[in-house]
């Protein structure tokens, strides 16, 4: 009788999210909820896995890849999946996963959130009152910029930018965004405008990152990028740390070239205290948060176990994210 299938799970997700995985096979999860699976271990677990689950803190390149000889799936725990290298999992034929779909409104959610905390200085609000500041009303006190009727910019059109593009509608913006190519269905829907990236750029009072990180979009922020948006205009990123230049981003910040940032993600994470980034009182910074429900979380830690669990069992599953069909 052949033995069942042995899977290592990156972190240690509740067991009913792991459900369709148990009955049909070996599971072993990183038992460290707050740090994550040391490199060596991580390479001693994929050389005899069937499956991983992982998620985007863990770097699945090429050298891990080959050595794990009989892999044949990597489920990622996210929709992004830029910590895994997708053309060496082509040529070795393993089959990789994310998670979309599932956590396209919570991340949009947050997105919002986001822009809408930094527009009306929201930390900083909360703060001044924790610290025991508020002796007094005033009319100017921690007065914000308005959101509604302004004008959004949003840079990566896909589920998640679609999302914040119906959110920003009921706020009566005007909606921009550049993409790959164009997205009629959310034009059509929140009547949002394409435009060119240096146009967006320029007219936008809230730019918001959405794209993936890839290639061609790897630090596509830069400091003259930063500098071609209005004095007023606020940066926000709910992507990946990689498609902003930050060193560019604090020189934008101190020069008070932008009006002030919302960032759920770093170039690297997680970000260590002193960062620049954590010092300007107009910057609200998160700690990586976009898709983090209970509700959601539940909901992609399921898709990510079944994702694996239907290929062990021969099917393709719909959220399969090769380039080439392996
Ligand atoms: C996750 C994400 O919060 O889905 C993604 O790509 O970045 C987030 O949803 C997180 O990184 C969990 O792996």
């Amino acid at each position: 009788m052949r033995s069942k299938p042995y899977i290592f799970i990156t972190r240690t997700l509740p067991e009913k999210t792991i459900e369709p995985l148990l009955e049909m096979a070996n599971v072993v999860m990183w038992e460290k909820d707050d740090e994550p699976v040391p490199r060596a271990r991580l390479e001693e677990e994929a050389e005899k896995a069937d499956g991983l689950l992982t998620m985007v803190s863990d770097s699945i390149d090429r050298d891990l890849l080959e050595s794990a000889s009989k892999l044949r799936v990597v489920s990622n725990m996210a929709v992004g999946f830029d910590n895994i290298d997708i053309e060496a999992a082509d040529e070795l034929g393993i089959l990789v996963c994310n998670t979309p779909d599932i956590l396209t409104d919570t991340t949009a959610d947050l997105t919002f959130a986001l822009l809408l905390s930094a527009a009306r200085r929201l930390p900083e609000a909360a703060a001044y009152l924790a610290e025991g500041n508020w002796k007094e009303w005033a009319p100017m006190l921690l007065a914000g910029t308005d959101v509604h009727h302004k004008t959004i910019g949003i840079v990566g059109m896909g589920r998640i930018g679609s999302a914040v593009a119906k959110r920003a509608a009921g706020f009566d913006m005007n909606i921009l965004y550049h993409n790959r190519s164009r997205n009629r269905e959310a034009e059509n829907i929140t009547g949002a405008r394409y435009a060119g990236f240096e146009e967006l750029v320029k007219e936008a009072d809230f730019v918001v990152c959405l794209a993936p990180l890839t290639k061609e979009t790897k630090q596509m922020f830069t400091y003259s990028v930063f500098k071609q948006m209005k004095n007023t205009a606020f940066f926000i990123n709910a992507s990946r740390g990689g498609l902003v230049d930050e060193r560019g981003l604090v020189h934008a910040l101190q020069e008070r070239l932008i009006a002030g940032a919302g960032l759920d993600v770093f170039a690297e994470e997680p970000v260590k205290p002193d960062h620049p980034l954590l010092s300007f009182p107009n910057v609200v910074a998160l700690p990586h948060i976009g898709s983090a429900s209970v509700e959601t979380r539940h909901a992609m830690g399921e898709l990510a176990s079944r994702n694996i669990a239907h290929i062990l069992k021969g099917y393709r599953p719909k959220a399969l994210v090769n380039k080439k069909t392996v």
